[in-house]
């Protein structure tokens, strides 16, 4: 439906895991990727997002940048998750649309569901019931990010998109254990476990909470596919098909690391929403399905934070 050939294509968010992945994906489709760093424009600035956009012209925008976190930071600085993702979205979707941009793929996550959405998650629970509270503020910053597309398109005619990823990992993931999601810091503490020879790991919650995992690798090839094939108001859902409990994706990342020590629960810690699973079937009737497995997909990632890739890793014994 839409030819990235020859297009200039802004991935914003392009130091992310998101966004390298999406650069790295976008390599092999003849196009021209266009990105920004901190000191070319900060993405909450108006006029700067602006001036760039006279300035550069892109045709396509992936919008990939984001104030991101796992459960512990998004509770912890709700302020900069609703502010900073807000700018980021209405500053970009609004210059995009003064500078006669063709598509835009805005990227949200699986959080914006009700905590306690019917299983699989289809895209028309959205806003169908109270949020998960630890991360509210992302998630409604997220909603008004799919709800900017929607009303651009809706006013405008601008074929603006957005696709809600679930819990992804992945080269270039955030290891700082205060801020960083579940799989990045399973990796550290299972990998630190073993190097220091220690006896156990704990991890935080119950472990029972279920998530589904996505290898950020997949999600790029999908973002790619969506620009491509996808044209329509309603968000659509990425994900891998499958959930597992926490516990046992820690067991499943000791494996891989070769750690063989116990498991502790730390349950002072949140457990977050019980279960997002979300339904991949309007993706999968577009044409498109994950193909990294769980297992191949933390062996990948293991070996990236053994690389040295990702960050956060400063105090990391890699
Ligand atoms: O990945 P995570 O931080 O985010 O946590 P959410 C997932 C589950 O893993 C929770 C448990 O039940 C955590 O309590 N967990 C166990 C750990 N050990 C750890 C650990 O060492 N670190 C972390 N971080 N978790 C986020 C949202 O929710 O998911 C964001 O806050 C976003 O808004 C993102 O949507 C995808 O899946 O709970």
């Amino acid at each position: 439906m839409f030819d990235l050939t020859g297009k200039r294509i802004f991935v914003a968010g392009h130091r992310g895991m998101v966004g390298s992945a999406i650069v790295r994906r976008l390599a092999s489709e003849n196009c021209e990727i266009l990105t920004a760093g901190r000191q070319d424009m900060d993405l909450r600035e108006q006029q700067q997002v602006r001036d760039w956009f006279a300035r550069e012209k892109p045709q396509v925008v992936v919008l990939a940048a984001a104030k991101v976190g796992g459960i512990l930071a998004n509770d912890s600085f709700p302020a900069e998750f609703l502010y900073d993702n807000l700018m980021i979205e209405a500053n970009i979707v609004e210059a995009a649309h003064a500078a006669g941009v063709e598509k835009l793929l805005f990227l949200g996550s699986s959080c914006i569901y009700p905590k306690f959405a019917e299983q699989p998650i289809v895209e028309d629970a959205l806003l169908t019931g109270a949020l998960e509270p630890t991360n509210e503020w992302y998630a409604i910053a997220k909603i008004a990010g799919i709800k900017l597309c929607q009303a651009y398109r809706r006013q405008y005619g601008c074929d603006y998109i957005s696709a809600m990823p679930t819990n992804l990992y992945g080269p270039g993931d955030n290891f700082d254990l205060a801020g960083s999601h579940v799989m990045p810091a399973l990796i550290r503490k299972a990998h630190e476990a073993r190097e220091s020879g220690a006896a156990s790991i704990t991890i935080w919650g119950t472990g029972t909470p279920r998530r589904e995992f996505l290898h950020v690798d997949d999600l790029a090839d999908a973002c790619v596919f969506l620009l491509k094939e996808y044209s329509g108001t309603e968000h659509v859902n990425v994900g891998s098909g499958t959930d597992i409990p926490i516990l046992e994706l820690a067991q499943m990342v000791c494996k891989a690391v070769g750690f063989h020590g116990q498991i502790v629960t730390d349950t002072s810690k949140p457990d977050g929403t019980p279960r997002k699973l979300m339904s991949g079937e309007k993706l999968a009737k577009l044409g498109w399905r994950a193909s990294i497995e769980l297992d191949r997909g933390i062996a990948d990632a293991y070996e990236h934070f053994l690389a040295g890739e990702g960050r956060g890793l400063e105090q990391a014994a890699v």
